[in-house]
Protein backbone atom coordinates (compact mmCIF):
# COMPACT_ATOMS: atom_id res chain seq x y z
CA UNK A 1 0.00 0.00 0.00
CA UNK A 2 1.49 3.44 -1.46
CA UNK A 3 2.12 5.72 1.82
CA UNK A 4 1.65 8.88 -1.02
CA UNK A 5 -2.08 7.78 -1.88
CA UNK A 6 -3.54 6.02 1.25
CA UNK A 7 -5.05 7.32 4.37
CA UNK A 8 -3.93 5.56 7.47
CA UNK A 9 -6.69 3.63 9.96
CA UNK A 10 -6.09 6.50 12.57
CA UNK A 11 -8.03 9.01 10.65
CA UNK A 12 -11.34 7.81 10.97
CA UNK A 13 -12.48 9.59 14.09
CA UNK A 14 -11.42 13.09 12.55
CA UNK A 15 -14.68 14.73 11.10
CA UNK A 16 -14.38 16.02 7.29
CA UNK A 17 -14.91 19.83 8.53
CA UNK A 18 -12.03 19.95 11.11
CA UNK A 19 -9.92 17.59 8.56
CA UNK A 20 -10.81 20.68 5.62
CA UNK A 21 -9.72 23.43 8.41
CA UNK A 22 -6.40 21.63 8.61
CA UNK A 23 -5.74 21.70 4.97
CA UNK A 24 -6.83 25.21 4.63
CA UNK A 25 -4.29 26.09 7.66
CA UNK A 26 -1.41 24.42 5.70
CA UNK A 27 -2.81 26.26 2.29
CA UNK A 28 -3.02 29.56 3.92
CA UNK A 29 0.73 28.84 5.38
CA UNK A 30 1.99 27.88 2.08
CA UNK A 31 0.99 30.28 0.34
CA UNK A 32 2.02 32.96 2.20
CA UNK A 33 5.68 31.19 2.36
CA UNK A 34 5.50 31.16 -1.55
CA UNK A 35 3.87 34.61 -2.20
CA UNK A 36 6.90 35.78 -0.06
CA UNK A 37 9.97 33.80 -1.79
CA UNK A 38 8.34 35.56 -5.06
CA UNK A 39 8.56 39.15 -3.59
CA UNK A 40 12.13 38.36 -2.59
CA UNK A 41 13.16 37.37 -6.25
CA UNK A 42 10.88 40.60 -7.30
CA UNK A 43 12.83 42.84 -5.22
CA UNK A 44 15.80 41.88 -7.08
CA UNK A 45 14.44 42.67 -10.26
CA UNK A 46 13.42 46.08 -9.02
CA UNK A 47 10.25 45.21 -9.72
CA UNK A 48 9.15 45.90 -6.15
CA UNK A 49 10.56 49.28 -4.88
CA UNK A 50 10.33 51.01 -1.42
CA UNK A 51 10.85 48.42 1.42
CA UNK A 52 9.71 44.80 1.71
CA UNK A 53 9.67 43.00 4.82
CA UNK A 54 9.24 39.13 4.98
CA UNK A 55 7.06 37.07 7.49
CA UNK A 56 8.83 34.29 6.42
CA UNK A 57 9.57 31.48 9.63
CA UNK A 58 6.67 33.18 11.62
CA UNK A 59 3.49 32.12 9.20
CA UNK A 60 1.80 30.30 11.80
CA UNK A 61 0.70 33.08 13.83
CA UNK A 62 -1.07 35.12 11.37
CA UNK A 63 -2.92 31.69 10.08
CA UNK A 64 -3.91 30.52 13.45
CA UNK A 65 -5.04 33.67 14.85
CA UNK A 66 -7.14 35.01 12.31
CA UNK A 67 -8.40 31.36 11.10
CA UNK A 68 -10.52 32.08 14.92
CA UNK A 69 -11.93 35.25 13.95
CA UNK A 70 -15.54 36.25 12.53
CA UNK A 71 -16.29 38.15 9.15
CA UNK A 72 -16.74 41.40 11.24
CA UNK A 73 -13.80 41.51 13.18
CA UNK A 74 -11.01 43.78 12.78
CA UNK A 75 -7.30 43.27 12.10
CA UNK A 76 -4.40 45.84 12.22
CA UNK A 77 -0.17 45.06 12.06
CA UNK A 78 3.07 46.31 11.45
CA UNK A 79 5.18 46.72 8.23
CA UNK A 80 5.63 42.96 7.88
CA UNK A 81 2.19 42.56 7.38
CA UNK A 82 1.48 40.30 3.92
CA UNK A 83 1.07 37.10 5.89
CA UNK A 84 -2.21 39.00 7.40
CA UNK A 85 -3.98 39.84 4.44
CA UNK A 86 -3.26 36.84 2.90
CA UNK A 87 -4.72 34.93 5.79
CA UNK A 88 -7.93 37.50 5.84
CA UNK A 89 -8.63 36.61 2.09
CA UNK A 90 -7.22 39.52 0.29
CA UNK A 91 -6.77 38.89 -3.31
CA UNK A 92 -3.25 38.05 -3.84
CA UNK A 93 -3.19 39.13 -6.99
CA UNK A 94 -3.92 42.83 -5.73
CA UNK A 95 -1.60 42.34 -2.85
CA UNK A 96 1.11 41.89 -5.16
CA UNK A 97 -0.18 44.98 -7.37
CA UNK A 98 0.55 46.58 -4.31
CA UNK A 99 3.80 45.75 -3.87
CA UNK A 100 4.47 46.24 -7.00
CA UNK A 101 2.95 50.13 -7.21
CA UNK A 102 0.54 49.36 -9.88
CA UNK A 103 -3.04 50.99 -10.19
CA UNK A 104 -4.49 47.59 -9.61
CA UNK A 105 -3.01 46.90 -6.17
CA UNK A 106 -4.96 46.82 -2.82
CA UNK A 107 -4.41 50.55 -2.20
CA UNK A 108 -4.33 51.56 -6.09
CA UNK A 109 -0.45 51.41 -5.71
CA UNK A 110 0.40 54.27 -3.60
CA UNK A 111 0.60 52.33 -0.52
CA UNK A 112 3.16 49.59 -1.23
CA UNK A 113 4.68 46.62 1.07
CA UNK A 114 4.31 48.10 4.49
CA UNK A 115 0.81 49.92 4.21
CA UNK A 116 -1.27 47.30 2.72
CA UNK A 117 -5.34 48.20 3.88
CA UNK A 118 -8.23 46.03 2.76
CA UNK A 119 -11.32 47.70 4.18
CA UNK A 120 -13.53 44.44 2.63
CA UNK A 121 -11.59 41.96 4.89
CA UNK A 122 -11.57 44.70 7.54
CA UNK A 123 -7.86 44.80 7.44
CA UNK A 124 -7.60 47.93 8.75
CA UNK A 125 -3.82 48.80 7.93
CA UNK A 126 -0.06 47.91 8.26
CA UNK A 127 1.94 50.87 9.82
CA UNK A 128 5.56 51.68 9.41
CA UNK A 129 6.22 53.64 12.47
CA UNK A 130 6.97 51.56 14.95
CA UNK A 131 4.14 51.64 17.67
CA UNK A 132 2.10 53.08 16.39
CA UNK A 133 -0.77 50.45 15.23
CA UNK A 134 -1.15 50.06 18.95
CA UNK A 135 -2.60 53.73 19.54
CA UNK A 136 -4.70 53.22 16.65
CA UNK A 137 -5.91 49.57 16.89
CA UNK A 138 -7.03 50.88 20.73
CA UNK A 139 -9.01 53.35 19.09
CA UNK A 140 -10.83 50.50 16.58
CA UNK A 141 -11.48 49.12 19.81
CA UNK A 142 -12.57 51.73 21.57
CA UNK A 143 -15.08 52.17 18.39
CA UNK A 144 -16.47 48.61 18.43
CA UNK A 145 -17.59 49.40 22.28
CA UNK A 146 -18.86 52.38 22.07
CA UNK A 147 -21.60 51.29 18.76
CA UNK A 148 -22.44 48.31 21.42
CA UNK A 149 -20.46 45.49 18.88
CA UNK A 150 -19.53 42.50 19.49
CA UNK A 151 -16.43 43.11 17.08
CA UNK A 152 -12.80 41.92 18.83
CA UNK A 153 -9.53 43.61 16.87
CA UNK A 154 -6.30 42.08 17.03
CA UNK A 155 -3.67 44.40 16.87
CA UNK A 156 -0.11 42.65 15.78
CA UNK A 157 3.24 44.48 16.62
CA UNK A 158 7.13 43.41 16.97
CA UNK A 159 8.80 43.51 20.07
CA UNK A 160 10.68 46.56 18.97
CA UNK A 161 7.76 48.07 19.75
CA UNK A 162 7.43 47.59 23.26
CA UNK A 163 9.52 50.58 24.20
CA UNK A 164 7.40 52.59 22.58
CA UNK A 165 5.56 54.98 25.04
CA UNK A 166 2.84 54.66 22.92
CA UNK A 167 2.07 51.09 23.87
CA UNK A 168 2.13 51.24 27.63
CA UNK A 169 -0.49 54.81 27.55
CA UNK A 170 -2.74 52.51 25.02
CA UNK A 171 -2.34 49.14 27.26
CA UNK A 172 -3.19 51.31 30.24
CA UNK A 173 -6.83 52.94 28.40
CA UNK A 174 -7.62 49.39 26.75
CA UNK A 175 -7.58 47.76 30.82
CA UNK A 176 -9.88 51.29 32.25
CA UNK A 177 -11.70 51.18 29.39
CA UNK A 178 -12.40 46.81 28.95
CA UNK A 179 -11.78 47.61 25.32
CA UNK A 180 -12.33 44.50 23.06
CA UNK A 181 -8.97 44.49 21.39
CA UNK A 182 -6.08 41.43 21.98
CA UNK A 183 -2.39 42.66 21.53
CA UNK A 184 -0.09 40.38 19.56
CA UNK A 185 3.65 40.87 20.32
CA UNK A 186 5.46 38.71 18.28
CA UNK A 187 8.53 38.22 20.09
CA UNK A 188 11.07 36.75 17.11
CA UNK A 189 14.15 37.70 19.37
CA UNK A 190 15.09 40.97 17.43
CA UNK A 191 14.26 44.76 16.62
CA UNK A 192 16.18 44.71 12.99
CA UNK A 193 19.59 43.82 14.57
CA UNK A 194 18.92 44.61 18.45
CA UNK A 195 18.35 41.16 21.01
CA UNK A 196 15.65 41.51 23.12
CA UNK A 197 17.92 41.10 26.02
CA UNK A 198 19.69 44.29 25.12
CA UNK A 199 16.19 46.75 24.65
CA UNK A 200 13.79 45.17 27.03
CA UNK A 201 14.58 45.05 30.87
CA UNK A 202 12.55 42.62 31.68
CA UNK A 203 13.04 40.12 29.09
CA UNK A 204 9.25 38.09 29.53
CA UNK A 205 7.77 41.01 27.30
CA UNK A 206 3.75 38.91 28.67
CA UNK A 207 5.17 40.00 32.51
CA UNK A 208 5.87 43.51 31.15
CA UNK A 209 2.37 44.12 29.79
CA UNK A 210 0.84 42.40 32.66
CA UNK A 211 0.08 45.20 35.34
CA UNK A 212 -2.84 47.36 33.37
CA UNK A 213 -5.68 44.70 34.57
CA UNK A 214 -5.78 42.34 31.91
CA UNK A 215 -5.18 39.12 31.19
CA UNK A 216 -1.24 38.14 29.94
CA UNK A 217 0.13 35.60 29.01
CA UNK A 218 3.07 33.73 26.52
CA UNK A 219 2.42 31.19 23.88
CA UNK A 220 4.70 29.07 21.11
CA UNK A 221 3.87 30.99 17.89
CA UNK A 222 5.95 27.74 15.45
CA UNK A 223 3.13 25.31 15.71
CA UNK A 224 0.18 26.88 13.77
CA UNK A 225 -2.47 23.98 15.91
CA UNK A 226 -0.95 25.36 19.09
CA UNK A 227 -1.46 28.89 17.90
CA UNK A 228 -5.09 27.86 16.50
CA UNK A 229 -6.19 26.21 20.10
CA UNK A 230 -4.67 29.43 22.14
CA UNK A 231 -6.51 31.69 19.71
CA UNK A 232 -9.65 30.01 19.98
CA UNK A 233 -10.02 30.43 23.86
CA UNK A 234 -8.44 33.98 23.76
CA UNK A 235 -11.11 35.25 21.46
CA UNK A 236 -14.04 33.42 22.94
CA UNK A 237 -12.51 35.16 26.59
CA UNK A 238 -12.14 38.55 25.12
CA UNK A 239 -15.35 38.38 23.17
CA UNK A 240 -17.33 36.82 26.36
CA UNK A 241 -15.62 38.75 29.55
CA UNK A 242 -15.71 41.92 27.65
CA UNK A 243 -11.92 42.95 27.89
CA UNK A 244 -8.24 42.97 26.40
CA UNK A 245 -5.80 40.16 26.61
CA UNK A 246 -1.81 40.55 26.00
CA UNK A 247 0.03 37.84 24.21
CA UNK A 248 3.59 37.23 23.53
CA UNK A 249 3.96 34.80 21.01
CA UNK A 250 7.12 33.12 20.04
CA UNK A 251 8.56 32.87 17.21
CA UNK A 252 11.32 33.53 14.88
CA UNK A 253 11.88 35.20 10.78
CA UNK A 254 14.08 33.04 8.85
CA UNK A 255 15.47 36.04 6.87
CA UNK A 256 17.09 39.13 7.13
CA UNK A 257 15.10 42.24 8.83
CA UNK A 258 14.24 43.51 5.55
CA UNK A 259 14.91 42.68 1.58
CA UNK A 260 18.02 44.97 1.51
CA UNK A 261 19.82 42.08 4.13
CA UNK A 262 17.36 39.07 3.30
CA UNK A 263 20.48 37.28 3.52
CA UNK A 264 21.50 38.29 6.66
CA UNK A 265 25.00 40.00 7.15
CA UNK A 266 24.87 37.46 9.70
CA UNK A 267 26.52 40.05 12.20
CA UNK A 268 23.58 39.84 15.23
CA UNK A 269 23.10 36.15 14.86
CA UNK A 270 24.75 32.80 14.05
CA UNK A 271 24.02 30.59 11.28
CA UNK A 272 23.75 27.46 13.87
CA UNK A 273 20.68 29.79 15.61
CA UNK A 274 18.87 30.29 12.45
CA UNK A 275 19.55 26.65 11.37
CA UNK A 276 17.90 25.61 15.18
CA UNK A 277 14.68 27.66 14.81
CA UNK A 278 14.29 26.16 11.17
CA UNK A 279 14.19 22.43 12.40
CA UNK A 280 10.83 23.98 13.70
CA UNK A 281 9.51 25.45 10.70
CA UNK A 282 5.60 25.60 10.50
CA UNK A 283 5.10 24.63 7.65
CA UNK A 284 6.74 21.33 7.65
CA UNK A 285 5.52 20.91 10.87
CA UNK A 286 2.05 20.73 9.84
CA UNK A 287 3.17 18.61 7.06
CA UNK A 288 4.10 15.94 9.39
CA UNK A 289 1.10 16.00 11.47
CA UNK A 290 -1.07 15.75 8.30
CA UNK A 291 0.55 12.85 7.02
CA UNK A 292 1.68 11.26 10.50
CA UNK A 293 -2.69 11.44 11.10
CA UNK A 294 -3.36 10.00 8.10
CA UNK A 295 -5.29 13.65 7.41
CA UNK A 296 -3.56 14.26 4.10
CA UNK A 297 -1.46 12.23 1.87
CA UNK A 298 2.02 13.53 0.19
CA UNK A 299 0.40 13.56 -3.54
CA UNK A 300 -2.41 15.93 -1.97
CA UNK A 301 0.35 18.12 0.06
CA UNK A 302 2.25 18.27 -3.14
CA UNK A 303 -1.17 19.34 -5.41
CA UNK A 304 -1.69 21.94 -2.84
CA UNK A 305 2.51 23.66 -3.42
CA UNK A 306 1.11 23.16 -6.85
CA UNK A 307 -1.80 25.34 -6.42
CA UNK A 308 0.01 27.63 -4.53
CA UNK A 309 2.52 28.47 -7.11
CA UNK A 310 -0.03 28.79 -9.59
CA UNK A 311 -2.03 31.24 -7.35
CA UNK A 312 1.54 33.25 -6.41
CA UNK A 313 2.46 32.85 -10.46
CA UNK A 314 -0.69 34.38 -11.41
CA UNK A 315 -0.52 37.30 -9.06
CA UNK A 316 3.21 38.38 -10.29
CA UNK A 317 1.80 38.10 -13.99
CA UNK A 318 -1.17 40.68 -13.22
CA UNK A 319 0.89 42.45 -11.34
CA UNK A 320 3.95 42.76 -14.05
CA UNK A 321 1.14 43.57 -16.44
CA UNK A 322 -0.96 45.96 -14.87
CA UNK A 323 -0.41 49.72 -15.41
CA UNK A 324 1.18 52.30 -13.11
CA UNK A 325 -1.14 54.46 -11.59
CA UNK A 326 -1.87 57.69 -13.69
CA UNK A 327 -0.66 60.86 -12.71
CA UNK A 328 -3.72 62.90 -12.46
CA UNK A 329 -4.29 60.31 -9.35
CA UNK A 330 -1.05 61.69 -7.70
CA UNK A 331 -3.40 63.51 -5.10
CA UNK A 332 -6.38 61.61 -4.93
CA UNK A 333 -7.12 58.50 -2.40
CA UNK A 334 -4.37 60.02 -0.17
CA UNK A 335 -6.89 61.51 2.33
CA UNK A 336 -10.39 61.50 3.19
CA UNK A 337 -13.07 63.70 2.23
C1 LIG B 1 9.45 54.97 15.63
C2 LIG B 1 10.35 54.19 14.74
N1 LIG B 1 11.67 54.10 15.05
C3 LIG B 1 12.51 53.40 14.25
C4 LIG B 1 12.04 52.80 13.11
C5 LIG B 1 13.01 52.00 12.24
N2 LIG B 1 12.68 50.58 12.37
C6 LIG B 1 12.02 49.93 11.40
S1 LIG B 1 11.74 48.34 11.80
C7 LIG B 1 12.53 48.47 13.27
C8 LIG B 1 12.67 47.29 14.19
C9 LIG B 1 11.38 46.81 14.75
O1 LIG B 1 11.53 45.54 15.28
P1 LIG B 1 10.34 44.74 15.87
O2 LIG B 1 9.33 45.67 16.45
O3 LIG B 1 10.87 43.70 16.76
O4 LIG B 1 9.63 44.07 14.58
P2 LIG B 1 10.22 42.98 13.59
O5 LIG B 1 10.90 43.74 12.49
O6 LIG B 1 11.14 42.11 14.36
O7 LIG B 1 9.04 42.24 13.06
C10 LIG B 1 13.01 49.77 13.43
C11 LIG B 1 13.76 50.20 14.61
C12 LIG B 1 10.67 52.93 12.81
N3 LIG B 1 10.13 52.38 11.72
N4 LIG B 1 9.85 53.61 13.63
MG1 LIG C 1 11.24 41.68 16.38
Amino acid sequence: MSTRTNRTKKTAHIPDAERAELIELYRQMLLIRRFEEHCDKAYRQDKIGGYLHLYIGEEALAVGFISQLNPDDRVLGHYRDHGYVLALGSDPKAVMAELYGKVTGLCRGKGGSMHLYDKEKNFLGGYAIVGDVIGIATGVAFAAKYEGSDRIVLCFFGDGAMNAGLLHESLNMAGLWKLPVIYIVENNKYAMGTPVELHSAVTNLAKRASVYGFPSETIDAMDVLEVRKHARRIIDHVRTHKEPYFVEAITYRFVGHGAADITDPGSYRTREEVEEWRKRDPIPTLAKYLLENGIATQDELDAIDREVRAVVEEAARFADESPDPPLDELWEHVFVD
